[in-house]
Parts: structure tokens; C-alpha cells; sequence
């Protein structure tokens, strides 16, 4: 792995970043993993402000599974992410909305996003949603939304928020498990310039529930009443219901000086569904004060927020980086945010260049399958915009990958930013490793070191390797923790940190099973990963994502990052197959940017490749060209899919919950490419 010190070239920090050197963060991290509690106390008090103060800062273990975090403390979200910052800078601009039409763009200061809330959360009184309901939250990434979000944690309620553009399918199995009684929507959005009909998929959702009994309906989109039915006894037109509450308004004076709840800092904030791998969808759970405590502390020490700054995440509120990093940690640190309603390529392939100079963006944070989308229109596209305002620019999601990652740099980055590859999960509430602008010595590929109060372990089993620190017997579970670097392994964290999901909704045993049972003690994140002679973690994917080829272990992403070093490979995935003699064979699908190519040569190069990046064994088996992967709406391709493929299973609905895919269309043509092979 290259090792790559670009200290030198980047921009001064002339006014100091949050952690000032490596020796500073040295000493904190030392401090948060040997001495907690002294750690958490004082970033507690340093970015929350508490109602009433904490006498205990952690209790339980991950044996146990009962963690909790500052559990007598109270506070309270809205003065948290609102108030002290409506109160110190009523004007400035605490959301850019970025709308799918860049026309409809606008900004929202601290006092009308005040306002927005607390009319949301009067109306939510009015409806009788009490301390603990579930209240759904089905709309694009919009300012409505983010009141919404706000307004629940006001009245105590935990919201649910179902990603835009998933089926009514999905969203009546996440509004069942729930129990949700309430649900935000809009009449419809746009995406890409074409109309999602929104009010209709939840209509289809939530057919025959019967304990759904409000529906709040934003008129995103003007003047097309024609396109939905309103119920009554149940839909609302939420704007027109919220002025009632303003005034002259039927309910000008009901709770019109309603105080925000004060939550137990364990209180849950909200709940969010992740895709399992089959059955079920799982809630997974986060509180009030470890969660918003962790995200404040990352989002400063990782994007180097100051003061005046103006950050970008391109997510979705759908997805857990929009919860933490659009709303949750830039709010709480009175960080402008944007909120980016559209895709990288509308209304044309400069989209995100223009959104960084025309906000004069200081920090851009996307994923890795959108940096490699941009990427196959080359870097003309970006000549015209100088993104001399970015500071740090971030990704997530994946691996990001060599190529990926010097194009990043140097193209948006200017070779002069510090590029900030961020690993964590739904699960952890918050960045796990990453670099620290100003600190951290940029590797190509690596997320490169822990952030506070995160213990990464790597282990192996029983007879993977010499060097040994400890072994653990535990229901006939044999596993060793690997001390020395330049070592692979299953990537767990030791103990816990304050934004661990807590449980999930309805199955603490689930809970129990899928992370803190397996290695007692240990936390599995379920990735595996490598640790180099510095000590940096490079993530190579999900633990059921190993090949053993010819007992040869590879990780897919490695795999794959070499593929993608082709020129003419857009994306890339890499399966295992089931072989008589190899064990497992490679399966290779790719995307390629020009499809005027023989295939047939494409393919030659292709193996050649990963003979000679990776070995004479990773020669693949198979490489078949498609259109495209089949990926859930973070970005992350859905190899599950593509093994039963591999393996001859055509049988679409055999393939498990397949709610969160976002281009179901690919997998019929993947398919049909397949059954030509065999
Ligand atoms: C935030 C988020 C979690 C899984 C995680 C891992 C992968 C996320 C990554 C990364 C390599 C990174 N992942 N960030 N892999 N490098 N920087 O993505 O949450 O949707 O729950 O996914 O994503 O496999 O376990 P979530």
C-alpha cells in the first residue's frame, strides 16, 4: 500500500484545526480509551447543553448488552441543534436547500428554522403523538423534512424516516414493525425532474392499517392535485394545518408557548431501518445524548468545522449520514448544512461542482459510487469551477479505492485538501476511523486511524496466525486477538462508545446475536480489514464477502479496486462461485464506460490485470458485462443477489427482501446475461 504524506501541499490552517496536532490527538485518544469517563465527562459539557446535569457517565457492558450512556442526565434536541443558535445568530443561514430544480433553491436562517419546528411540533401535540410514539417520515431531502425530524424529538416522539424512493412495500413493512401512528409525506417530489408520486405509494402502504390515523401531506409540488387522493378523517395539507397554528389562525393561541421535552439522555432519538440480508427489515435504535455527543465531537474532528463554515453532504435523509451529517452533528455544532435534493448528473453532469461554488461549500462530503460516476465524464466537466472554497473534502459508504481516490483528490481536492475517508455503520451512530484534517497522514485506500473511544480489534480464528496476545474460549468459540500490525482480520471494536445502537426495535435478542454475542466482549462491525505497520486500518469489505480461492484468501474490494483500475471499467463487482476443485472461482460483473469495445479483448485485459495487481490464482472464472449493479440506495452493490445469480438460482423472488434496491430493472438483465454462460 502506498503511503502517501501530502501534509506539505495543503492549504495553512492558520487558525488552528479542533485537534492541533497528531501529539494532541495521541494524547486524547489514549486518554478516551484508557480513561473514558474523564474523556466523555468533558466533551459532554464542551458540546451539549444539558438540562439537567449527569452524575453517571457510563453504565452496563457489551456482554451484557445493557450500555448506557450518561443515563440521569436530561436535555433537550431543540435547544441543542436550535435554540442557543437562533439566540447568538438569528439571521445566518442554518439550512441550504439545494432542490432537485436548482431554480427552487433557498436558504433557511436559525429563526425561521426555529419557528418551522415549533409550529411542526404543535401540530404533531394537536394530534396527540406523546413522549415515545414512532412518527414516519417519508420525503426527499428537504428543509419539511428536517422540521419534521425536529419537531418529534420536541413533543419526545422517535422518528422513523423511510428513504424517498422506496416502495410502498418497504414502507408498509417498516410502518408495521413500528407501529407508527403518524406519518409526515409530501404530495409528490421530483427527482431527476420527473414527478415521484409520494402521497400515493404511502396511500398503497398503509392500506388496511388501521392505526395509521394522520397523514400529513407537504405540497412539495404545486398545483397537482390531480395526481393524489386526500382521505378525510386522515390526510392533512400540512402547510395549510401549520398556519392555523401562526397567527390569526383557528389554533393561533393552543401551546403556543409549548417548551421542547426534556429527554433522558437514553431516550430514544430515533430509529432507522438498515437492510438485513433476508427477512425481516431491522430497526436499529439511537438515543438522545450518546448519539448527538458523538456526532458533534466527529463531524469537528473530522471535517475541522469552524465557525462561518459551509458544509455539504450530499446524502439522503433516508440513509444513516443524512441523519447524523446533515442534520444531527452540523446543527448541534451551529454548522450551515446543505440539504441536496437531487443526483450528481441534473440538470447535467456539473451539478456538484456547481452547488460547491455557488454556496462556496468548505467542506464536500459524497460516496464513493457517486465520486466514480462523475469520474467517467473526466475532469472537463470541472474546469470551469475554481471549489477553491473546499477545505476537506469526505467519502463513505465503501471502500473507496486507489483510482476513485486520486481523482477525488485531485481533481475536486486540487491536490490541496485533505481528503477524509470516513468508516462507520448505522450501528455505530457516528464515524468510527477516519483521518483528522491537519493530524493524520493520508494514505491512498485507507480510513486510516480510530477516532475517540473506538477500540478496533482485529481477530482471527484459532490457527490463523502467530502472533498471538490472548485467546478466548467462550461457547466453543475459539478467536485471538491480533496484537502485531501488517495483519488482516474480522474487524470488531472493544467495549463501547457513546453512539452504539442501543437495541433493535422489538428484538433485543436479534440485537444480541447479529453483534455483541458472537465475540463476547467485542463489538462486530461485520467488515474485515487490514492493519499496516503504522497501525492504519484499510476496510476490505464485509466479512461474508471473502473469496477462498484455491485456499487463497481474497477480499472482494480488493478485487475489485484493482478492476477498476482499467480504463475503461466504471464499476465493478466480484462474487464467488461455487468450483469443484478451486473450492470458490471468481465471478466478475463490470460496467464499462465505452461500450463500443470488443469484449472479448476487454475481458483479456481484465484477467490480466488482476493477474498481475493480485495473482496468478485471482485469475477470474467468469466476467460478464452489464449495464448495472444491482445497489441499495447508499451505494453499496447487493452481492447477495449476484450469488444466487452465480450459482444458477434465476428465481427472482427467491432472492430475499429486496426493498432497499434501488435499480431493480438491472437484476433481470444480469439474469439474462448469466444464463447466456451456462
Ligand atoms: C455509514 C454507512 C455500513 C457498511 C460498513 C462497511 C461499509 C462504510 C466505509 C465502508 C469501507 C468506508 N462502509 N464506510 N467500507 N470504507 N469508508 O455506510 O452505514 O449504510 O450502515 O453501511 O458500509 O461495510 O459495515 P451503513
Amino acid at each position: 500500500m502506498t503511503s502517501f504524506d501530502c501534509k506539505n501541499k495543503f492549504k495553512p490552517l492558520t487558525e488552528g484545526t479542533y485537534i492541533k496536532n497528531a501529539e494532541e490527538y495521541k494524547r486524547l485518544y489514549k486518554q478516551s480509551i484508557e480513561d473514558p469517563n474523564a474523556f466523555w465527562y468533558e466533551k459532554a459539557q464542551e458540546f451539549l447543553t444539558w438540562d439537567k446535569s449527569f452524575t453517571t457517565i457510563s453504565s452496563g457492558t457489551l456482554k451484557q448488552g445493557n450500555v448506557k450512556y450518561f443515563e440521569d442526565g436530561y436535555l433537550n434536541v431543540y435547544q441543542n441543534c436550535v435554540l442557543r443558535h437562533k439566540e447568538k445568530k438569528p439571521n445566518d443561514v442554518a439550512l441550504i436547500y439545494e432542490a432537485d430544480d436548482p431554480e427552487d433553491a433557498r436558504t433557511i436562517t436559525w429563526l425561521e428554522l426555529s419557528e418551522q419546528v415549533q409550529l411542526y411540533a404543535r401540530v404533531l401535540k394537536h394530534l396527540g403523538v406523546k413522549k415515545g410514539d414512532v412518527v414516519t417520515i417519508y420525503m426527499s431531502t428537504s428543509p419539511e423534512a428536517v422540521y419534521a425530524m425536529l419537531a418529534c424529538s420536541y413533543v419526545g416522539a422517535i422518528h422513523s424516516v423511510i428513504f424517498g424512493g422506496f416502495s410502498s412495500a418497504a414502507v408498509r413493512a417498516r410502518v408495521l414493525d413500528s407501529k407508527s401512528e403518524v406519518i409526515f409525506t409530501q404530495n409528490l417530489t421530483k427527482r431527476r425532474g420527473k414527478l415521484v408520486p409520494m402521497k400515493t405509494t404511502i396511500d398503497q402502504a398503509v392500506e388496511g392499517i388501521d392505526f395509521v390515523r394522520s397523514v400529513l401531506v407537504d405540497e412539495h409540488v404545486c398545483n397537482l392535485k390531480d395526481q393524489y387522493e386526500m382521505r378525510s378523517n386522515r390526510d392533512i395539507y400540512l402547510k395549510h394545518f401549520v398556519s392555523e397554528f401562526q397567527k390569526g389562525g383557528k389554533y393561533e393561541n393552543e401551546n403556543a408557548d409549548m417548551q421542547p421535552m426534556s429527554m433522558n439522555a437514553e431516550d430514544p432519538l430515533f430509529l432507522l431501518y438498515t437492510s438485513g440480508s433476508t427477512g425481516k427489515p431491522k430497526a436499529l435504535i439511537h438515543t438522545t445524548g450518546g448519539y448527538l455527543l458523538n456526532a458533534a465531537l466527529t463531524h469537528k474532528t473530522v471535517f475541522d468545522i469552524r465557525e462561518g463554515d459551509r458544509y455539504g453532504c450530499m446524502a439522503d435523509l433516508g440513509w444513516i449520514t443524512g441523519h447524523t451529517y446533515i442534520v444531527y452533528a452540523p446543527l448541534i455544532n451551529g454548522t450551515t448544512t446543505v440539504l441536496f435534493e437531487s443526483t450528481p448528473d441534473y440538470p447535467s453532469i456539473t451539478r456538484y461542482w456547481d452547488v460547491i461554488d455557488k454556496w462556496g461549500l468548505t467542506q464536500f462530503y459524497t460516496s464513493p459510487t457517486a465520486v466514480r460516476f462523475v469520474m467517467t465524464y473526466g475532469t472537463e466537466p470541472l474546469e470551469k469551477f475554481s471549489l477553491k472554497s473546499l477545505r476537506v473534502i469526505g467519502s463513505v459508504g465503501e471502500p473507496i479505492g486507489v483510482e476513485a481516490w486520486n481523482w477525488y483528490f485531485k481533481n475536486v481536492g486540487k491536490s490541496k485538501c485533505y481528503l477524509v475517508d470516513t468508516y462507520w455503520m448505522t450501528e455505530s451512530g457516528a464515524i468510527m476511523i477516519s483521518a483528522i484534517p491537519g493530524v493524520t497522514t493520508l494514505k491512498r485506500g485507507s480510513a486510516t486511524l480510530p477516532l475517540f473511544g473506538i477500540n478496533p480489534q482485529l481477530l482471527v480464528k484459532n490457527g490463523g496466525s502467530k502472533n498471538i496476545e490472548m485467546s478466548m474460549q467462550k461457547k466453543k468459540k475459539q478467536f485471538l486477538e491480533i496484537a502485531e500490525n501488517s495483519q488482516s482480520g474480522i474487524l470488531t471494536i472493544k467495549g463501547h462508545w457513546p453512539s452504539i445502537t442501543r437495541t433493535i426495535l422489538g428484538n433485543h435478542k436479534r440485537y444480541l446475536d447479529t453483534y455483541l454475542n458472537p465475540y463476547p466482549g467485542y463489538f462486530l462491525t461485520g467488515d474485515s480489514a487490514y492493519r499496516d505497520m503504522d497501525g492504519f486500518y484499510f476496510i476490505k469489505g464485509r466479512i461474508d464477502d471473502v473469496l477462498n480461492v484455491s485456499a487463497h484468501r481474497f477480499g472482494t474490494s480488493e478485487l475489485e479496486s484493482a478492476l477498476t483500475l482499467h480504463p475503461n471499467t466504471i464499476e465493478v463487482a466480484v462474487v464467488g462461485m461455487p468450483h469443484k476443485i478451486k473450492g470458490e472461482a471468481i465471478f466478475v460483473f463490470c460496467v464499462l464506460k465505452n461500450k463500443q469495445v470488443e469484449e472479448n479483448k476487454i475481458k483479456n485485459e481484465l484477467k490480466l490485470l488482476l493477474q498481475k495487481t493480485i495473482s496468478k490464482v485471482a485469475t477470474p472464472e467468469h466476467i460478464v458485462v452489464v449495464e448495472s449493479l444491482p445497489k441499495t440506495r447508499s451505494g453499496k452493490i447487493m452481492r447477495r443477489i449476484l450469488k444466487k445469480i452465480v450459482t444458477k438460482n434465476y428465481e427472482i423472488s427467491t432472492y430475499g427482501d429486496l426493498s432497499t434496491l434501488l435499480n431493480p430493472d438491472s437484476v433481470k438483465q444480469i439474469v439474462s446475461n448469466v444464463k447466456k454462460l451456462f
